[in-house]
């Protein structure tokens, strides 16, 4: 009796064991996987057929006969976008949605109606791996062309008097989504709206984005605006996408040219009758300032002489102190000083005369030939010997 209880103790435990094992087999089954694309209401979100911008969702349905574990999403055959799903994160549908900014991938002309197949895959508990089936999509954008730049400065039919000026413009796109980078294209031209060049071309990341280009990078030989000349500008605004839009052509003209203003010494030197120490080795340096209305490069003459050398009645003017002495020669050919010094030799106990006189760029200079317009001359008095 004792052997028979043993072995229908065996047989229990063995059948107990194999019923076990019968009711809990080894998960082989991956889970099913499908997706679907829908449209949002993000900004331009659209889906034409595979055609698709903007803002879209990617949607995997999946089940499994004993239990999801991980969902992820797929561009081509490998690259994850975005996390990995433990749950459902569209609870009420039961549902893994993506939130696929396709806009990000269309970041210049090139990546327009470039293809993208995407996929999803869910793990079970197992391990077991369901593959959705791939969907290719077209990545498109409305794009619409830049708007017409707004020109700020110099407005138009301005008079600027000044030798030089800065053209200012703001540009700007409606296309936001992403934020578009404009190349401008600024033309400028002297004597008529038919004789603009292309002279400066800047890419700008933001907008509405200010654009400037400054009139002495213009690449010629004069620079500078001439007096009583008309100027025009317009500028070329240019997306990502190569569609353009032009502004108004501006015009500005330089008016007419200012004469320099009259010099001012840098010392008291401007004076009659100054007095100044003997110096040690001779030689005294005149300086002085000279400025233009306009803001024209000036070259100048110095008259300059002794007490003995002219004729001093009531007053001295420097027309009659004769011709600038060693005149140099200045980068544009004139027998004038480049810079507002000049040094000369003096001796104890005399008195000098001198004026600086400035002329401008275009000739312009004070006048000093009528009477009425005469400049006194300006004198000082090197100290007596003990
Ligand atoms: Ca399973
Ligand atoms: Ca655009
Ligand atoms: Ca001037």
């Amino acid at each position: 009796m004792k052997k028979t209880f043993v072995a229908i103790g065996v047989l229990m435990v063995v059948v107990v064991l194999g019923t076990f094992l019968a009711c809990s087999p080894k998960d082989v089954d991956p889970p099913q996987i499908s997706i679907e694309i829908r449209a949002t209401d993000n900004y331009e979100s659209s889906i034409d057929g595979n055609v698709i911008q903007g803002v879209v969702e990617i949607v995997a349905t999946v089940t499994d006969n004993v239990g999801v574990d991980t969902v992820r999403f797929f561009i081509g055959d490998s690259i994850q976008i975005g996390t990995h799903y433990n749950e459902p994160n569209d609870t009420v549908n039961g549902v893994y949605v993506y939130e696929w900014k396709v806009f990000e991938l269309v970041r210049d002309s090139l990546d327009i109606g470039l293809e993208y197949t995407i996929s999803a895959k869910a793990w079970d508990g197992a391990g077991n791996e369901g593959v959705s089936e791939s969907q290719t999509f077209v990545v498109t954008i409305d794009n619409q062309a830049p708007e017409s730049p707004y020109m700020m400065d110099p407005e138009d039919d301005d008079t600027v008097n000044l030798v030089s000026t800065m053209l200012k413009w703001q540009g700007s796109d409606a296309d936001l989504h992403p934020i578009q980078e404009l190349v401008y294209k600024v033309y400028f031209g002297e004597g008529s709206a038919g004789n603009m060049d292309s002279v400066y071309s800047t890419k700008k990341g933001t907008v509405p984005d200010t654009g400037n280009w400054a009139t002495p990078l213009w690449d010629r030989d004069i620079t500078y605006l001439v007096p009583e000349t008309d100027y025009y500008w317009k500028v070329v605004a240019t997306d990502p996408y190569g569609q353009s839009t032009e502004s108004e052509t501006y015009h500005f003209e330089r008016g007419a040219n200012g004469i320099p203003d009259y010099p001012r010494a840098s010392t008291s030197l401007d004076s009659f009758g100054a007095v100044i120490d003997i110096p040690e080795d001779g030689t005294f340096k005149l300086t002085w300032t000279s400025t233009d209305p306009n803001g024209d490069a000036l070259t100048h003459r110095v008259y300059f002489a002794s007490e003995d050398e002219v004729d001093i009645t009531d007053k001295v003017f420097v027309y009659e102190l004769g011709d600038p002495i060693n005149p140099v020669i200045d980068t544009f050919g004139r027998s004038e000083l480049a810079v507002a010094e000049y040094t000369v030799q003096v001796s104890p106990g005399v008195q000098y005369y001198w004026r600086p006189i400035s002329t401008d760029f275009w000739g312009a200079t004070p006048s000093f030939a009528a009477p009425e317009d005469n400049i006194a001359a300006w004198s000082f008095t090197v100290a007596e010997e003990d």
